[in-house]
């Protein structure tokens, strides 16, 4: 399914024309697309040249200037979130999440530490889908989510600080996949849709997934105090999710409705389904009791699965062709696009449908379908430019194509109309797509991140390990102009797209901010200001050492513990100057920490080796800062 490199390619990149363009009818096209016919082939190469040429915009971003767009993307298993400016698709920094970072200590330091609770054993995570919160559809700037799949978790991100704040564990399920956000009146709940189907109780007494009490959730988190408020039993497995512009429904998609264990069992069904929730009748349910709980856990849990026939209060089943991956709504807010991979389509449900349905009006779910578009092979997610253009990758076609939506509904209801607009070849195997805004009212068609799995030779070789390739479509022409390749460590799933105007981080630190606030707040009842004081409390064979650092020098340079102390460094930044960060770094501990301009850090460890034991600022801060050293004097027991 990797994608030979053929002779066809080079012309594509050049002139923007697909390379099913350039073959037009060719036969897999034809048997692809259908009566739809191809779009690009309709028009002349040299109107099609001109389009391009239009079409491109300036995206260079010169030395000195600002991006237009703050980007954020997931670091997939890697654990992180990225952050990038469009469209000049520079690094600008990196935010730990799930995993474990040196250079800021994230994981190290006790604020770290408390913020990842139990789950702090773990050393790895799986990030996917990262998603900013909003208000009536919009973004506001206040929190980007991420989910981990390798270890069940959603963690926030406080974008004024860009830190994570929060971190949970999600019970009663395996692997947290698909994730979005309530945008309607405002991001109240995160949905998160646990992928795997375990058996409950999970104790090593049942393992046949047929039963019935083998199942998963669908889990509803309240997005402000990051605690589940409820769950929802399905039917089938949940992969991708996406909530409306109403704030009554969110759906998912399911490609194991067969429940089964292997590979063959979970392709056997032509179609699987999406899975609508309405999530004002689960509250409702909730709110008056009826619900039951699992294992020890005391989250609210209902069953939304069908029982002889009979639907749910809270949710409805939407058969869709075959093993469906990605779940997006469009950004008119009309439509659940359901992305077909097993199959050349794409489902559109008319959200305006989903009360009737829901109210048992409708002879058949399938009723809701407004078109189910063939696209190409392996259609896997859709974006949107706000003009009523959608954008689907295509896995094993290697492209991203662009369709017109209204079009699309006019040929599913038998007009002879093309909605294919343009084909256009990515290098290689697509998956994510994101265009700026699109998952909001203000979606703007400018541009377009194709987020492509597999780079084979489109950089330098680097070993057996390629890296992914994130690629810069222009879109704010008729035509789809590729502008940018960009390398990307393991592995950015999906990534967003902001205006900069809609997120505004602080330059310096707030004191007392709630980030540390348990670390101040320890301070306080030693008698310490962080703010001022050089103290070290001695309580038992605990030692607490509070430091200030001003570049180039810690406020304390010295201090003697005896071998087995535990020893609970903290500093705190006084300089206002922004980008003066200091680093915390005990030579030969394992200790390492970042302290950026009014920030307290601490890290807590055991001085077990008798003798001196230098420390330093990390943080380039100064012409002095070699200078910035101290000693830890460890006296022997
Ligand atoms: S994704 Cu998570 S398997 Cu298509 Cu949203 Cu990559
Ligand atoms: Cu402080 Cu380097
Ligand atoms: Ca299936």
């Amino acid at each position: 399914m990797t994608h030979e490199k053929d002779p066809q390619q080079k012309p594509v990149e050049n002139t923007g024309l697909s390379r099913r363009g350039f073959l037009g009818a060719s036969a897999a096209g034809a048997a692809l697309v259908g009566t739809a016919g191809i779009g690009s082939a309709v028009m002349s190469r040299e109107s099609w040249a001109a389009a391009v040429k239009n079409a491109q915009q300036n995206y260079h971003v010169a030395p000195g200037e600002l991006d237009e767009y703050i980007g954020f993307w997931s670091g997939g298993h890697q654990g992180e979130v990225r952050v990038l400016g469009i469209p000049s698709m520079r690094e600008l920094m990196r935010i730990p999440v799930f995993n474990i970072d040196s250079a800021t200590g994230w994981g190290i330091t006790n604020e770290s530490k408390a913020i990842m609770g139990d789950s702090a054993k773990f050393l790895n995570g799986d990030c996917h889908h990262p998603h900013i919160s909003m208000t009536d559809g919009r973004y506001d700037g206040k929190y980007i989510f991420i989910n981990d799949k390798a270890n069940t978790r959603v963690a926030r991100i406080r974008l004024d600080i860009m830190k994570c704040d929060k971190m949970i564990t999600i019970p009663n399920c395996q692997a947290i996949h698909g994730l979005r956000l309530q945008k309607v009146p405002y991001t109240k709940y995160v949905f998160a849709n646990a992928e795997f189907i375990i058996p409950h109780p999970n104790d090593g007494k049942l393992f046949d997934l047929q039963d019935d009490n083998c199942y998963t959730l669908y889990n509803i988190i309240d997005a402000e105090a990051m605690e589940v408020a409820f769950q929802i039993i399905v039917d089938g497995n949940l992969d991708n999710t996406d909530a409306d512009y109403t704030g009554r429904f969110a759906a998912a998609t399911c490609y194991n409705s067969e429940k089964a264990t292997d590979l063959g069992g979970m392709m056997r069904n032509e179609r699987d389904w999406v899975v609508v929730f309405d999530i004002e009748a689960a509250e409702k349910a909730v709110k008056a009791k009826k619900f039951t709980t699992l294992g020890n856990s005391k989250v609210p849990v209902l069953d939304g699965r069908k029982r002889n026939g009979k639907d749910s209060p809270f949710t409805r089943y939407i058969p869709v062709p075959k093993n469906p991956h990605g779940l997006n709504t469009s950004s008119d807010g009309k439509y659940f696009i359901a992305n077909g991979k097993l199959s050349p389509t794409v489902s559109m449900i008319e959200i305006a449908k989903l009360p009737d349905l829901f109210a048992n009006k409708l002879k058949d779910p399938r009723d809701t379908i407004a078109a189910e578009p063939e696209l190409g092979l392996g259609p896997l997610h859709t974006t949107f430019d706000g003009r009523g253009n959608a954008y689907t990758t295509l896995f094993i076609d290697s492209q991203v194509v662009k369709w017109n939506m209204a079009d699309a509904v006019r040929a599913y209801n038998g007009e002879k109309v093309n909605y294919i607009r343009q084909k256009l070849d990515v290098h290689y195997q697509p998956g994510h797509l994101h265009a700026s805004l699109c998952e909001t009212r203000d979606a703007d068609g400018k541009w377009l991140i194709a987020l492509c799995k597999f780079s084979k030779d489109r950089f330098l070789p680097v070993g057996p390990l390629h890296p992914e390739n994130d690629q810069l479509i222009d879109i704010s022409g008729d035509v789809m102009k590729l502008v940018h390749d960009g390398p990307t460590y393991a592995e950015p799933h999906d990534c967003i797209l902001a205006h900069r105007s809609q997120v505004k981080p602080k330059k310096i630190w707030s004191r007392n901010d709630p980030f540390f606030a348990g670390t101040t707040a320890m301070a306080k009842k030693d008698g310490v200001d962080v703010y001022s004081d050089n103290k070290i409390i001695r309580d038992g064979n605990k030692v607490r050492v509070y430091m200030t650092s001003v570049a180039p020098s810690f406020g304390i340079t010295e201090f003697k513990v005896k071998q087995g102390d535990e020893v609970t460094v903290v500093v705190t930044n006084l300089d206002q100057i922004e980008d003066v960060s200091h680093g915390f770094v005990m030579v030969n501990h394992g200790v390492s920490m970042e302290i950026s301009p009014q920030q307290t850090a601490s890290v807590t460890f055991v001085a077990n080796d008798p003798g001196l034991h230098w420390y330093y600022c990390s943080w380039f801060c100064h012409a002095l800062h070699m200078e910035m050293v101290g000693r830890m004097l460890v006296e022997p027991a």
